[in-house]
């Protein structure tokens, strides 16, 4: 029998892939099959996805993969299919695509906020959603859309998928981004519909991770060469949630960095959390993998840096993960001294692209500080206020969910960032564990494999394997580096002496 493969598609706000993956040994070995640029574009007077162009982009790495599968003698047993959430993309009832889909940062959806808020609650959206607000979240997208009717709304991974497969459907870990999803229940909030004017059947079916979606269409072998009947299986759909499957965590005390475009800082658990402090504390309960509960915040990632890099370059789109040059100024801002300016990461005001160093010197100036001129101070500050945020976020994240915690894992494209890595130690007091970089690819495979019956167990197995296959790196914390009592802030939260 030919040797099963399966194809993960993940796609981030600065970069997609497709990634093959293979059961070796005890481990899983990532082999990167395509990479391309992403990033929102202006279209037609709005911050959009060029979606056709990703799909394009898609098919063109599934037709790489598969021809590599047959090289070496190997089937494509399935394919799955991870991308930022929130995001969606209007279909007609006849399957076409009623607008070019807008992004997260386009900010039309913050326009909407205080008349969502005014027909529904904060505080009862928070209690049925356990979402933490996000002025971009669906709902608030949802809300600036003039005209639904007969619309469906297929989340950006479920579009991808519906174009390759026919089917409609929306898988829920992804479904409980959008802020009509009930946190406890695990299901759609059709109560919250109607009083936003929202139909009820904007949604699809929902569907959960290692449920196979469809097969793909005719058209689709015809482009990408892959054999008739190869089916598209949900995984964790939002990016972190495949990402945070692939902590390789081996104890149950951990906390994860999910550090790519945006840093998802916080702790699973099996149960929401919807009490008021979490509400004004802002943390989220988005849907893992297994009906798992992600409860974490977003922190502003290295979308900051990403920024200033593509500003400093003169460039259209941010540069990957860890681009050439970046050593240098990450080596530079090392070699600064501690205890320099910091910003909120998380400041709304960061959040549209463009101009990105000098809207961090307005913040550190209007905060009455002052940042060096050169590009390593601004990195430098960027990475500090990162590990800061990081700090605070986890020992809220221990505090308001009762969770022990005695590592931090960071994942992505962040882990490889030494300096971020260990200001993160520092911050926290506790060891961090770096890698893999590709866990959300890593998560994505992990799923599909599980489901095709090619590895067995719950998260904590699936972890284990990570943990016995993935390259690591762990960053203690500095003692000297601590300012007083910071150290003991997340070390007593996390029930150690
Ligand atoms: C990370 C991520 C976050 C989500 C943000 C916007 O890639 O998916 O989890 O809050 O992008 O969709």
């Amino acid at each position: 029998a030919e040797r099963q493969v399966f194809a993960a598609v993940d796609i981030g706000a600065s970069s997609g892939r497709v990634i093959l993956g293979r059961l070796e040994g005890q481990g899983v070995e990532l082999e990167t099959v395509h990479r391309f640029p992403n990033g929102a574009q202006p279209i037609g007077g709005a911050l959009r996805w060029d979606i056709h162009g990703i799909f394009d982009q898609v098919l063109t790495g599934l037709a790489a993969a598969g021809e590599r599968a047959r090289r070496n003698g190997e089937r494509i047993a399935s394919i799955g299919i991870d991308t930022w959430a929130v995001d969606y993309g209007l279909v007609e009832a006849d399957g076409s695509l009623a607008q070019v889909p807008y992004s997260y940062r386009d900010g039309r959806g913050e326009a909407q906020v205080e008349r969502v808020h005014a027909l529904i609650d904060p505080a009862r959206l928070y209690a049925t959603t356990g979402l933490q607000y996000l002025p971009f979240n669906t709902i608030y997208q949802l809300a600036a859309e003039p005209d639904l009717a007969g619309k469906q709304a297929l989340l950006i991974p479920d579009l991808l998928a519906f174009w390759l497969t026919g089917q409609r459907r929306t898988e829920e870990t992804n479904a409980s981004t959008t802020g009509l999803f009930d946190a406890a229940a695990g299901e759609w909030a059709p109560e919250l519909l109607a009083p936003l004017g929202l139909p009820q059947d904007l949604f699809a079916p929902l569907v959960g991770p290692g449920e196979t979606i469809g097969t793909l269409l005719p058209e689709i072998i015809r482009r990408t060469g892959l054999p008739a009947g190869t089916p598209v299986v949900a995984v964790g759909s939002h990016d972190t949630a495949s990402a945070v499957a692939a902590v390789p965590a081996r104890t149950a005390d951990f906390a994860y960095i999910s550090s790519g475009t945006w840093s998802l800082v916080g702790v699973e658990l099996h149960a929401p959390v919807l009490t008021e402090a979490s509400r004004l504390a802002n943390f989220t309960n988005e849907r893992g993998v297994d009906g798992t509960i992600r409860y974490l915040r977003n922190v502003g990632g290295l979308w900051l840096l990403q920024e200033c890099l593509r500003t400093w370059a003169g460039e259209s789109h941010a540069p990957e993960g860890h681009p050439a040059g970046l050593e240098d100024l990450l080596d530079a801002a090392a070699r600064l001294p501690a205890g320099g300016p910091l910003i909120d990461p998380d400041a709304s005001g960061f959040i549209a692209p463009g101009g990105m160093p000098g809207r961090i010197r307005d913040a550190v100036e209007a905060a009455g500080g002052t940042l060096g001129a050169e590009p390593a101070a601004v990195v430098r500050c960027i990475l500090d206020s990162l590990a800061a945020g990081y700090a605070r976020t986890l020992a809220e994240a221990v505090q308001l969910s009762g969770q022990p915690v005695g590592t931090v894992h960071i994942v992505g494209g962040g882990s490889q960032n030494a300096l971020l890595c260990q200001l993160t130690a520092d911050a926290t007091g506790l060891p961090v564990v770096a890698g893999p970089v590709e866990a959300t690819a890593q998560g994505n495979i992990l799923v599909q494999a599980r489901a095709a019956g090619a590895v067995a167990g719950g998260l904590a197995e699936l972890r284990r394997l990570t943990a016995r296959s993935q390259p690591t790196t762990t960053y203690r914390p500095r003692s000297e580096w601590q300012e007083p009592g910071a150290a003991a802030q997340p070390a007593t939260a996390g029930g150690k002496p």
